[in-house]
């Protein structure tokens, strides 16, 4: 059915006046609320107040303006019902059937420091979810916008079918709309419930970025939903599949640890080598010399814009994709010739739309496990020095380096670190024991030396065990967060062997 009236009430009046004026020209009826009536008066295009069409004056501050049966009934009623055309008839309700809403600026409300509780409440809206969602249930017949990003693809498709708009195109209009509410509720009750300090019930809604080919495994369909697209943009390369976003997060919060120019390799979210160095080139080769195998088919990623002579690095070897800031034009150049290697331009992270977005989220056996961040507190590590010989400068930097890779990667986990590289890790391993083998093993295999290094580990050295096993491989420096009714005996083995200990008392196991 070709529209022939349309409501429209909204907040945000981008693009709305050229689409209002498209389809007055179309020779559409325009129904609106105050504001939005006074702005399309004023650009000359002929609109009915509400109040003239419901009877009823908007009221109460505006409250109550479109909460009317003339209103829902226009929108709800089947058209093919003869009953409810009758009762239509009877009342002296019109079809509507289009409705373009957006709402009341709750999100930007509350975002504002110095907001009070009243001006949040004033400003969650009701009769616009309502139209929104009247408009949406019956998507058979009625369209509904409530983007302005829409408006284009809406009147195109009216242009090609005569005034119509396509089953098709009114589903995922209102597909759009229950995405939008329901996000707009979660807003409300996050609200409100820190306002009340209650917060009891964990909501999060996320928009459908994309349907992925499959999953872990070519088996399983997959979807990503959220804000992924605002912290990642793809400069070029094959789609992203499931285990990249994976690859691409694990690098990205690992990189984050380090200010000064990091480059850090990754495979199946582990970190294989990570090298810090004012020269990126030169980090790069700190980093791949970790491990010179397990980088093949790799996510590698740095935290300054990526230089040529990095990328003729990177090229010599397959990989899967590549994060960095920015890419210097001849890099990108020289990367793109791999038309399936996917680039990712890796934005500022933006503060989360929703507090409950920047928890991490787990499946479990009927439902889901929540936590915030593993964000450190801020310690003083030389006070936390718990053995008899203090942690020199050089020392402390080697921790910290361990310290901050050891974080990223899966328990149980070791890392051998120098002040400005990787010199072995050990990843996700049963036995903290085994993760320590591994990574003097993996040290050996790629011919460096550990003398003198730094080892990290996740969580505490349960017995003396792991320790000494890593002080007769060289290290004479050790980070962990102590903890272990063995603490004493441990701290009795590193002062035995002159080692320097800081205990952390923070813990970074990762799942
Ligand atoms: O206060 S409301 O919840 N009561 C209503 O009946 C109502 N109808 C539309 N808010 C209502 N709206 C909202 O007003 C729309 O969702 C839109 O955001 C806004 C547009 O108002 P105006 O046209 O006066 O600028």
């Amino acid at each position: 059915m070709k529209i022939q009236r349309a409501l429209i009430s909204v907040s945000d009046k981008t693009g709305l006046v050229d689409f209002a004026r498209a389809i007055a020209e179309m020779g559409i009826e325009i129904i609106s609320t105050g504001g939005t009536a006074k702005l399309l008066q004023k650009e000359g295009i002929p609109t009915t107040e509400i109040s003239a069409y419901t009877g009823f004056p908007e009221m109460m501050d505006g409250r109550v303006k479109t909460l009317h049966p003339k209103v829902h009934g226009g929108l709800l009623h089947l058209r093919d019902n003869p009953e409810h055309v009758a009762q239509c008839e009877a009342h002296g309700i019109k079809p509507i059937d289009l409705v373009v809403v957006n709402l009341y600026p709750f999100e930007e409300t509350i975002a504002k420091p110095d907001v009070t509780l009243d001006e949040a409440i004033e400003n969650i809206d009701i009769g616009g979810p309502s139209m929104l969602r009247s408009a949406a249930k019956n998507y058979r017949s009625v369209t509904v916008i409530t983007d302005p990003n829409d408006y284009n693809d809406v009147l195109d498709v009216m242009r090609r079918n005569d005034g119509e708009t396509t089953l098709q195109l009114r589903e995922r209009l209102a597909i759009k709309v229950f995405v939008t509410t329901s996000r707009y509720d979660g807003a409300i009750s996050d609200f409100l419930n820190k306002e009340k300090e209650c917060a009891s019930s964990f909501s999060l809604s996320l928009p459908l970025v994309a349907q992925l080919r499959y999953g872990e495994n070519p088996h399983q369909t997959a979807a990503l939903y959220g804000h992924f697209d605002e912290q990642f943009e793809k400069l070029h390369g094959k789609e992203l599949s499931y285990n990249n976003i994976l690859d691409i997060t694990a690098a990205s919060e690992l990189i984050e640890e380090f200010e000064e120019p990091t480059v850090a390799i990754l495979k199946h979210t582990n970190p294989c080598g990570v090298g810090s160095d004012a020269d990126l080139r030169e980090a790069w080769d700190k980093a791949f010399a970790t491990d010179k195998q397990a980088p093949f088919g790799g996510i590698i990623i740095c935290n300054r814009p990526l230089t040529e002579p990095l990328a003729r690095a990177i090229s010599e070897i397959f990989s899967e994709v590549i994060i960095a800031p920015d890419f210097e034009p001849d890099a990108r150049a020289l990367l793109q010739k791999k038309k399936n290697l996917r680039l990712m331009r890796k934005r500022v992270r933006p503060a989360p739309k929703n507090p409950d977005e920047d928890n991490l989220i787990r499946s479990v056996a009927g439902g889901v496990l929540v936590q915030s961040r593993d964000v450190e507190p801020e310690i003083d590590l030389m006070e936390k020095a718990v053995t008899e010989r203090k942690p020199t400068k050089a020392d402390l930097a080697a921790m910290l380096f361990a310290w901050r890779v050891v974080k990223h990667v899966k328990s149980n986990a070791i890392v051998y670190a120098a002040k400005d590289r990787t010199l072995g890790i050990g990843a996700g391993q049963m036995s903290r024991v085994d993760a320590s083998r591994i990574a003097i093993w993996k040290a050996a295999d790629a011919g460096l030396s550990l003398k003198g290094c730094a080892v990290g580990s996740d969580a505490f050295f349960p017995f003396p065990d792991g320790l000494i096993a890593a002080a007769e491989a060289g290290a004479t420096s050790a980070i962990q967060p102590g903890g272990s009714v063995k603490d004493a005996e441990v701290i009795a083995a590193a002062n035995e062997r002159k080692m320097t200990m800081i205990c952390t008392g923070v813990r970074h196991f990762k799942h």
